[in-house]
């Protein structure tokens, strides 16, 4: 998979080279390429934003810049890349859009700071390929690279070949819908608190059942808005 991502803070890319996905980058199963916006500046102060039209508090995002970079992208590649806008204004990032993302040969992360971006980028970028604007949540952050970093860490593991063991890509937080049941490894007893018994007993199918119960009862408690409508017993 290859993944561009533009940016004016290209160093918060910086620990994509660590762990399981500098790995990934290493072998060649990801290739990743972060770009500084303002290599597509051509004044002084290689400046990309300026005043809000209509006024009001804040800067916004020169599209002059991001139609260069789109451009620049766009041009090397081979069929029509998904272009990810992190926004706060976007639609929510479930593990459902890092399955979808994962399908993709190319994506493009645009990161926005300040109040945006130039709106009429978002459609020039929908006429050269898939345009998506995507939240973390709903809190604010002051740009989109650290958003940017989540969904490139959530869509990038599960990429084929990525994570070493696939099985482990199963039993995890929202892959079924639920929250993952608690986890315990040695010793058996630390500090007078044992591990569940149900666990030291080999008894498989009576592990799978407490596991089970655990994930409804942690979701329940924690994020009923998870559960089925029937199930959230309120
Ligand atoms: Cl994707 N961007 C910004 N700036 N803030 C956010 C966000 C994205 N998701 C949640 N808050």
């Amino acid at each position: 998979m290859r993944i561009d991502v533009v940016s004016i803070f290209p160093a918060f890319f910086d620990a994509l080279e660590v762990s399981l996905l500098g790995r990934a980058r290493g072998s060649g199963i990801l290739d990743i390429r972060v770009h500084d916006l303002r290599e597509w500046t051509h004044d002084r102060h290689r400046t990309v934003d300026d005043t809000p039209y209509g006024g009001g508090a804040g800067m916004v995002m020169k599209p002059e810049p991001w139609g260069e970079a789109l451009d620049a992208i766009a041009a090397e590649a081979a069929r029509p890349p998904v272009f990810v806008f992190p926004s706060p204004a976007g639609e929510v990032f479930r593990q459902s859009t890092a399955r979808e993302l994962a399908l993709e040969p190319h994506l493009v992360f645009g990161c926005g700071r300040y109040e945006g971006i130039d709106e009429r980028v978002f459609e020039y970028a929908a006429e050269r390929g898939t345009v998506r604007l995507v939240s973390l949540g709903d809190y604010v952050l002051n740009g989109g690279e650290v958003a940017a970093m989540a969904m490139i860490e959530a869509i990038g593991r599960l990429v084929p070949g990525v994570v070493g063991n696939p099985e482990s890509l199963v039993e995890e937080s929202h892959e079924d819908g639920l929250l993952e049941y608690p986890s315990y490894t040695k010793p058996s007893e630390w500090r007078g608190r044992a591990v569940p018994p149900v666990l030291l007993s080999g008894n498989h199918g009576a592990v799978a059942q407490w596991r089970r119960a655990q994930q409804l009862e942690r979701t329940r408690s924690r994020r009923p808005d998870l559960l089925p409508p029937a199930e959230r017993g309120e």
